[in-house]
């Protein structure tokens, strides 16, 4: 049978350094959850980046931990120090994820920033191409790689290549400003089968494609130069018995064996019964508007006294990227809106927003989504947004509310949530208002609809249909072959 590899910027472990060298630690994110049942089921390698700087390393400790990855079929891609900086937090994460974003006023023009780009990902070609062999599969992810796909169909056109694009592609007014456009629209192109969450972006791309290169598009198939490339999209699921299971074994602990956490929060609903807690989770970044969605909470505060001291917004934020001068302004932007909002409405027996700048256990963030009444998430822009299905698939009892805005992804799989435009502070604050006063059966209903819908479409069917879609394209470049 052929094999499906993965390749990713990171490997599914992370290393952590103890006395006697490094032990592995395995990822939990939803990425590594859906590729870890398909890279093992079909017998493929992952190939990805340790997270480990490779100049740190003695060439024995580089051995071991190769060694050690390898028995996980793991194949790593070392880094130094500097190609961590250009490749990954340059050309990655200062380049393509404002530009893809429509920041493009944060985008970074470095050209010695994209030179080695091209080469960290030829590099990761390469340790593709020693694995691959002819009829294999090679599934590539996200925006580090975009290069990747042609770098191996060019030495190797019988592996069958697909790519997955796990952030929005811009419109083409956005994406034609970027100097290497063509290069990386050739990158892509490289794959046989393109994926996209939403079908916006799959758009997006083909109006580029068709633009940038004239190629001819029936649909969704891309004839080019003799060859049939398809693009779709496939909305990215979660393991979503882990987080239902989770939730409903968190619920029935005994008094005794809750979290601290789990306590605190059972304490403050005691205090009143009409005490609300509106949860906001994200890693700490431009794109996911956190500032203005405190800049809403702070409007709501401001139309509804009567929500005083009963109404707390729970706001989690993943530090992430803290080299980048753009995300320590808005870690500064954070901290003075937390600190205005709770000086202006707290008082000594009530916190308006509780600020945790950290990651939480798995056990703590399932527990903030079963106890929280609404679910506030408001990008600016994002791919997809897991967090609102793990809230979805975490709400035993069917009850709660999600506010979500309409740049998100995952807004086209959630017509009961109540959508919103991310920048308008007083449409949010209304939502707000209309989510703490939605009656039960309402709720119960809406969230009926939506555990349905998530529940059907797991990180499981998702990895599934991706790779069932990159069989068919196969069959269909044969076709296309013979005629
Ligand atoms: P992200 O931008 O990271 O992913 P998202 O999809 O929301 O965004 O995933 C965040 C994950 O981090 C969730 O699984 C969440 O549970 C976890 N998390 C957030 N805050 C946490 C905290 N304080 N403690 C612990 N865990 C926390 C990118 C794209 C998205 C796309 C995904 C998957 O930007 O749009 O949905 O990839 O394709």
């Amino acid at each position: 049978m052929s094999k499906l590899h993965i390749v990713a910027n990171r490997l599914p472990y992370s290393l952590k350094k103890e006395a006697d060298g490094y032990e592995l630690i395995e990822s939990v994110g939803g990425l590594a959850t859906g590729m870890k049942s398909v890279y093992t089921e079909y017998g493929g390698k992952w190939i990805g980046w340790s997270g480990v700087n490779s100049d740190e390393l003695s060439p024995k400790e580089s051995d071991a931990i190769d060694q050690k990855l390898l028995e996980k079929s793991c194949v790593t891609v070392p880094l130094s120090e500097q190609e961590i900086l250009e490749y990954y937090e340059g050309f990655s994460n200062k380049t393509v994820w404002p530009l893809f974003h429509y920041f493009t006023q944060y985008v970074d023009y470095s050209p010695v920033n994209w030179e080695t780009y091209k080469r960290v990902n030829q590099r990761f070609a390469d340790r593709v191409l020693e694995v691959a062999e002819d009829g294999d599969r090679v599934w590539v992810h996200d925006y580090q790689l975009l290069l990747v796909p042609e770098m191996i169909k060019s030495k190797k056109p019988n592996v069958t290549v697909g790519f997955f694009l796990h952030i929005p592609f811009p419109s083409y007014e956005v994406f034609r400003i970027l100097p290497w456009r063509m290069e990386l629209l050739k990158g892509m192109l490289g794959a046989d089968l393109l994926g996209f969450h939403i079908y916006d972006y799959e758009r997006h791309f083909l109006s580029s494609v068709r633009r940038l290169y004239g190629y001819e598009i029936a649909f969704n198939e891309i004839h080019a130069d003799n060859r049939i490339i398809k693009a779709d999209s496939f909305p990215m699921g979660i393991d979503y018995a882990k987080f239902k299971n989770t939730s409903a074994s968190v619920m029935q602990k005994t008094i005794q064996e809750r979290s601290e956490l789990h306590k605190e929060l059972e304490k403050y609903f005691m205090t009143s019964p009409d005490r609300r807690l509106i949860l906001s989770i994200d890693r700490l970044d431009y794109t996911k508007g956190i500032p203005q969605r405190l800049k809403a909470f702070r409007k709501f505060m401001e139309k509804y006294p009567e929500f005083h001291g009963k109404v707390t917004l729970v706001m989690l934020a993943v530090p992430s990227r803290g080299q980048v001068e753009e995300y320590m302004m808005l870690k500064k932007e954070v901290d003075e809106l937390v600190g205005n909002i709770n000086g202006t409405y707290g008082n000594i027996n009530y916190t308006p927003v509780w600020y945790f700048y950290r990651a939480m256990p798995f056990e703590n963030l399932v527990e903030l989504y079963n106890m929280s009444d609404v679910a506030l998430i408001t990008p600016l822009r994002d791919g997809m947004n897991l967090v609102a299905k793990e809230y979805v698939a975490s709400r035993g009892n069917q009850t709660g509310v999600i506010v979500l805005s309409e740049m998100a992804g995952v807004a086209k799989e959630m017509g009961e949530a109540i959508i919103i435009n991310p920048i308008n502070e007083d449409e949010i604050a209304e939502a707000l208002h209309r989510a703490l006063t939605m009656p039960l059966d309402e709720q119960k209903q809406r969230m009926g609809y939506l555990q349905e819908r998530i529940q059907r479409y797991s990180v499981y069917k998702w990895a599934g249909e991706f790779v069932d879609a990159l069989e068919n394209v196969k069959r269909i470049q044969k076709e296309f072959l013979v005629k």
